[in-house]
């Protein structure tokens, strides 16, 4: 990862708009939560901006502690570096780099990390159907096929949980090589939440065009207009996070 952080300078990538965040590194200012123990946080995205769920980077030491924030929320965690322990009250996982898990809203999780970790999460309230909720999964990006998106094998998609309507987001990882771009201007009601994992590129996002790279974040409004081409002389990586089989919210 490349999240080279310039200091004592105002010179920032970072911008705020009402349907969009690119929140570059050098913006970053860590809290630390009641609870959570010999770690610090930066919330990347949340509600505050109008997004439908958190998007948060956090920096662990070794033997760090952590329990849900909030039980409505359910919580997708991967590891960026290091190694976690996480614990549910059915099952125990030990992640390495690359390793992710799935964790339900209500549920007791635990994490703890025997050495220094980096570790993304999103948390979003869980919108129920009539079906049961997902249960607590493990799984890795190594175990993940990467298939060409919509028949182009420069821009491979990794859908890292099960696209089953009891599940109400997707999250993703997309890897472009240098020169592939999202096939569409894309535009649709489905908010999103990115984290830029590797390599570099240009995001549009509504009428403006930012360049970015590995360390950034982004948030997408419902219905913004967005394209991505990948630049620089390796492949670009982001993952992703999508509000997915559910309807759009009623007028009323
Ligand atoms: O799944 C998606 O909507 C994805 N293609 N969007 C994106 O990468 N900005
Ligand atoms: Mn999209």
């Amino acid at each position: 990862m490349n999240t080279t952080t310039p200091q004592n300078t105002a010179i920032c990538r970072t911008h705020l708009a009402a349907d969009h965040v690119l929140m570059a590194p050098e913006s970053h200012v860590p809290i630390i939560f009641p609870g959570w123990n010999n770690c610090s946080s930066v919330v990347m995205i949340s509600p505050e901006l109008g997004a439908k769920f958190s998007q948060l980077l956090v920096t662990c030491s070794v033997d760090a502690h952590l329990t849900p924030l909030r039980d409505t929320d359910q919580t997708f965690v991967m590891v960026l570096e290091g190694q976690a322990t996480i614990s549910t009250p059915t099952g125990q996982w030990s992640c390495q780099q690359d390793d992710y898990v799935y964790l339900p809203a209500a549920n007791s999780w635990r994490i703890h990390t025997p050495a220094a970790a980096t570790l993304l999460m999103f948390c979003k309230p869980y919108s129920h159907t009539a079906l049961p909720a997902p249960d607590a999964l493990h799984n890795s990006l190594s175990n993940i096929p990467a298939l060409p998106f919509l028949g182009d094998d420069g821009a491979l998609l990794q859908t890292l949980l099960p696209d089953t309507s009891e599940f109400d987001w997707g999250i993703n990882v997309f890897e472009f090589v240098p020169g592939a771009t999202l096939p569409q201007v894309e535009m649709h009601f489905m908010e999103h939440g990115l984290y830029m994992l590797d390599g570099e590129g240009i995001y549009r996002l509504g009428e403006q065009w930012y360049p970015v790279q590995a360390g950034d974040a982004i948030w997408m409004a419902p219905y913004l207009p967005q394209w991505f081409a990948a630049t620089g002389k390796h492949s670009s990586r982001y993952i992703y996070y999508k509000e997915m089989n559910r309807a759009p919210i009623t007028a009323s």
